[in-house]
Parts: structure tokens; sequence; C-alpha cells
């Protein structure tokens, strides 16, 4: 085997180890869903937020339409937008489009799913199953892995491979 080869296979054994420790993938028709998580309410909060990443393996477009899950009383769709310094968030009500060969990620500061009328506090490590609804691909069954208050990523604290650090938490 040439170095060249040797190279390859190593670069192709450390790749693969590093999808596999990534969150958990579900696959729905075209659809693969991954890094769905969300993220400790601090006590007594009433809202929380899923976040999670859809790609389009397909060629056409599907569309998430709904959410359901039994830790919240509803659970809407939403856009984050900063409008004239102002962050704002709005439900879409035609759903979040996932063009065919693209990803969407729904992650802080931009879409999210929004858990509202939480029957209980939402604790690191919890995991929480929830129902998408897509226009194509179905209903789709997938977990959100609760991560700490200041979590910015599925990686949580240990994700070594994340860049940020806690500094945009206020104590
Ligand atoms: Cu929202």
């Amino acid at each position: 085997m040439s170095l060249f080869k040797q190279a390859l296979l190593a670069f192709a054994l450390i790749a693969t180890s590093a999808v596999g420790s990534l969150a958990a993938e579900t696959k729905a028709g075209d659809l693969v869903i991954s890094q769905a998580w969300s993220r400790a309410t601090p006590g007594g909060a009433k809202t929380g937020a899923g976040y999670l990443t859809i790609q389009n393996k397909g060629s056409a477009p599907d569309r998430l339409v709904a959410a359901s899950g039994d830790i919240a009383g509803k659970i809407e769709i939403h856009e984050m937008a900063v409008n004239n310094g102002v962050m704002t968030m709005r439900p879409l009500d035609q759903g979040l489009t996932i063009e065919p060969g693209k990803t969407v990620a729904l992650a802080p500061g931009g879409y999210h799913l929004m858990l509202m009328e939480l029957k209980s506090p939402l604790k690191q490590g919890d995991k929480l199953p929830l129902t998408l609804e897509f226009e194509k691909a179905g209903k789709v069954a997938v977990t959100l892995d609760v991560q700490g208050v200041g979590a910015k990523g599925p990686g949580g604290e240990g994700g070594g491979m994340m860049k940020h650090d806690h500094s945009g938490m206020k104590m």
C-alpha cells in the first residue's frame, strides 16, 4: 500500500469516528435529522427552545409544518431575526421549507422550535421525545438532548470541537 493510500485510510478512519461521536441521526424518507438538542430552562420558565439540523437528500422540497411533544402544551416553528437592533421572533405560519440538496439548521439566533406551556422545567441530561411533521416525509420521531443553560450547541460542556466558551452567560 502506498503512503498516500495509507494516509487516506487513516483520514477516513478519523472522519468516521468523528461522525460517530455526534448526536444520533434520524432518517425519514429523503430527510436526515441530526443534532437535536435543547437547553435547560431556568426555574419557572414556561418556554424553551428546540434545535436540530435537517438535511434534504431528495430532489424535491419538503416542509416542516408542525411539531408536538408531551413536554410542551404547544410547539411552534419560529424564526429569530434582528430588526433595527431589536431581537424579534415570529412564528413561520407556512412552516419551514427545506430545499432539495440543502441543509437547514435550527440553531440559537435563527430558526427554532418554540416549546410553549412547558409542563416541567427542562433539566440538563433530559431526553425529550418530539414528533416532527413534514409535508412529504410525514411524522418523524426525534429526541432532544437537553444541554446546560449556557450551552450553545449539542456538544454541551464536553464538546471538544466547540470553540465557544461561556462568556456569554450572565452571572
Ligand atoms: Cu421563539
